[in-house]
């Protein structure tokens, strides 16, 4: 072990897949003493060779190191992993997705043993992980006093963000921008369905696609926030409800001449006529999100 090594937070690192591995080199690389353990131990070999520990099991793993970081594959895969584990003292890091309520319930269950909790969501795919241009990072949220404590060992895979004392916030912003992200995409593929049959260059429309995309998602995005925050939905409107839904039959009219179903925009379409029936013609789409909430 170097000097440098010596100097930096012994990291345990339970989980080897995709994103586990990711996560393993960039520690190995910065210098933390790295132990890790993985159900199918076969794929802690690569790591070893690069200067991990590998724990034999889960409790040789949570001895090593004060500082335990999950990345296994759903809360119930954590539950089989950590049933028998003393945290008595351990500061745990889980960057497992799960939901927000699962979160909460995480963190008091490692309360009721012992161990300080932190949730994470990690906003980034494994290319992105240990390259800070890629522009990936990982929500926190739990104890603050247990983020400061760890910022720096957390932030070398990839940008730390910190959301709030709540466990349950961090997969809660995972959870969402995943969910916009969804949306985005059926939208994506709604258009490239559109030209599908057409003598169009799928390559050739992709950059229309992706400017148009990147030059309404910031307006938008922004407004909605502004309009929801304030409770007027009607300032500074460009486009209104009353003339965007009276574009709607275009849209369904288009889709049928090209034989695509539009079922991927019918449930969007529906909300924007019920907020205009419900009398708002003058309002922005912003509208829909009260009409989501049941
Ligand atoms: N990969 C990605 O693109 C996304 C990016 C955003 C964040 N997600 C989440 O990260 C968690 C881990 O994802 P992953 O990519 O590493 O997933 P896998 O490659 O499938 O590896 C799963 C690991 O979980 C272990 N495991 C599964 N079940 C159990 C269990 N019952 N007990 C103990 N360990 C378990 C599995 O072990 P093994 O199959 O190798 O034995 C892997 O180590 C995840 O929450 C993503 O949503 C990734």
């Amino acid at each position: 072990m170097t000097a440098n090594a010596t100097a930096k937070t012994p990291v345990t690192l339970l989980g080897l897949g995709a994103m586990g591995t990711a996560l393993a080199r960039t520690w190995l690389a910065a210098g933390h003493p790295l132990t890790v353990w993985n159900r199918t131990a076969a794929r802690t070999e690569p790591l070893v060779a690069e200067g991990a520990k590998a724990a034999a099991t889960v409790a040789d793993a949570v001895a090593a190191s004060d500082l335990l970081i999950l990345c296994l594959l759903d809360d119930t895969s954590v539950d089989e992993a950590l049933k028998d584990a003393d945290l008595t003292g351990k500061d745990l890091v889980n960057l497992t997705t799960t939901t927000p309520a699962q979160a909460r319930e995480r963190a008091a269950w490692a309360t009721a043993r012992g161990a300080r909790y932190l949730d994470g969501g990690i906003m980034a795919v494994p290319p992105m992980i240990g390259i800070p241009e890629a522009g990936g990072y990982v929500f926190y949220s739990g104890a603050p006093e247990l983020f400061e404590a760890h910022r720096q060992t957390l932030a070398v895979p990839a940008g730390a963000r910190f959301v709030g004392a709540d466990p349950g916030h961090a997969a809660l912003h995972d959870v969402a921008l995943l969910s916009a992200m969804y949306g985005m995409f059926a939208g994506a593929s709604h258009a490239f369905a559109l030209i599908r049959k057409e003598n169009i260059d799928p390559a050739g429309f992709a950059p229309f696609l992706t400017e148009w995309l990147t030059a309404m998602a910031a307006p938008h995005i922004t407004q909605t926030a502004d309009q929801l925050k304030s409770g007027d939905y009607t300032t500074n409107v460009v486009s209104n409800l009353g003339m965007q839904t009276a574009a709607i039959p275009t849209f369904l009219t288009t889709a049928e001449e090209q034989g695509v179903t539009p079922g991927l925009l019918v449930p969007y379409f529906n909300l924007m006529h019920r907020r205009l029936a419900e009398g708002f013609p003058s309002e922005d789409l912003t509208g829909v999100v009260d009409l989501l909430l049941r």
